[in-house]
Order: structure tokens, then sequence, then C-alpha cells
């Protein structure tokens, strides 16, 4: 490669890290605004939303799966075709109940009213170009895998509900979490949340109706971003330094 060639890729590598900071993030075809004002709490580069199907559990040590969609990013309303125009953002996860929940029986409803917590959850998200979803695992789990999270080591999820166990449960929860994975991991590798952790996350949960055992839900996943990791803006710099040690030596 010649210095002129060498310093103009340089360039416009750099060139593009550096208006990439002003300007949304696209990775793996999902775009995002980190100066965005509209989502709540603004001050926040990153808040999705969407929606959420699992399955219960009853007692320690039992597994929950779970899956669903993306259906906004950083805007106070569905926006799915602005944020994945042509692709879907869905996810699936697991955890297993790390304790019996506690609290006092639920004479209506059956199960308990009190707390719960969580571990080992673990989250993928998949960028999928032929969108399909119909609720189900399969057509959540396909796909690029974008963002891999698990929970901070300093916390479990944890939240109150009614009826917990029951099959009708409802309540809310919400966790700390890091970035372990995914297309977008060095956006989102900021340990900028408690404990130094990236994203925090906060779900409710509900039964669903006609589908006994199967519950529904909503999540908020907020956090900061880097719009351009390290590595491009210091390839860039590297080149163009590659450039002009050429042309001296030349
Ligand atoms: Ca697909
Ligand atoms: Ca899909
Ligand atoms: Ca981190």
């Amino acid at each position: 490669m010649n210095f002129k060639k060498s310093l103009l890729i340089g360039a416009a590598t750099l060139g593009f890290s550096m208006s990439a900071m002003a300007s949304p993030v696209n990775v793996g075809g999902v775009t995002w605004d980190p100066d965005q004002t509209l989502a709540f709490p603004s001050l926040a580069d990153f808040v999705a939303n969407g929606t959420i199907f699992e399955t219960g559990a009853v007692s320690a040590g039992d597994i929950v799966t779970g899956r669903g969609q993306v259906t906004q990013i950083n805007s106070a309303v569905p926006n799915t075709g602005s944020f994945c125009p042509g692709c879907e953002l869905t996810f699936t996860f697991s955890m297993e109940l790390a304790a019996d929940f506690v609290g006092v029986p639920n004479l209506a409803l059956g199960g308990v009213d009190g707390t719960f917590a969580f571990k080992d959850l673990n989250i993928k998200f998949f960028v999928d170009h032929s969108p399909e979803f119909d609720g189900t695992m399969a057509s959540a789990a396909d796909g690029n895998l974008w963002l891999e999270l698990v929970l901070n080591p300093s916390n479990l999820l944890t939240g109150t509900g009614i009826a917990l166990g029951s099959g009708s449960d409802q309540g809310t929860g919400s966790g700390v979490l890091d970035v372990i994975g995914g297309l977008a991991m060095g956006n989102f590798d900021t340990n900028t949340q408690a404990a130094g952790g990236d994203l925090t996350l906060t779900s409710s949960f509900q039964p669903t109706d006609g589908a006994p055992g199967l519950l529904n839900g909503t999540f908020d996943l907020k956090g900061n971003s880097i719009p351009e990791p390290s590595g491009l803006a210091l390839m860039g710099l590297g080149l163009l330094a590659f450039g002009s040690l050429a042309r001296r030596k030349s």
C-alpha cells in the first residue's frame, strides 16, 4: 500500500469515528442516537423497551425461559421501522429461581405474595434480517447475536409480586447487567451503572389470558453507550501515523 492510499484510509477511518460521535450509531443494522432527548429518562444514551413471554417458577432451582422483542429504542412510541429497518431485534433468556418465594400465602389466587430472586440470568439479543417473530422461541433465536448480557456479580434479579408460583403471577423486578458478547458488546461495555455494571433492567410480568402458566410483560433496558469503540478510532490514528512515516521514508 502506498503512503497516499494509507493516508486516505487513515483519514477516512478517523473522520468516520469522529462524525459517528455526533450522529446515530449503527451496529449490525440496529441504530440509535446517544444524543436523543425524547425517551425517558433523556439522560441515558440508550433506552430500549419491549415485550416478554416467559414460563413461571414454583420453587428454588426452577428454570425460567423466555423470549421477546424490542419494540422501542430511544422513543416514546414503537419505532422498529426506524431503529431496525428491514430487520427485527428479538431476545431469548433463561434464569434460575435462587430461593423459594418469601411472603404470605395468597388465599384467593394461590402462590405467595412477597419477594423473589433469580440468579444465572443470561439474555441473548439477535438482529434478524428475515423478520418473522411470532412469539415463539425459535423465531426469537435466529439472526446474528447482537448483545449478550448476564447479571452483574453484585446482584440478583429481584422484585416483588402477588400469587408468585401460582401460574397467575404478577409483579415487577430489576437488576444490573454486564455485557459479555455480541456485535454491540464494545458499544455497551461502559461500567457506568451501579456496582460498575453496564445496563439496568426493569421488567413486569402478569398472567397470559388463554395460556395457563405462560406469563407476559414488558421491560425497560437503559444505560450509556460508546458511539465508536476505541479500536476503530485507534486504527484510524495508527494508519495516519503509518502514512506520514511512509512519506518521510520515501
Ligand atoms: Ca428470521
Ligand atoms: Ca426472528
Ligand atoms: Ca462492563
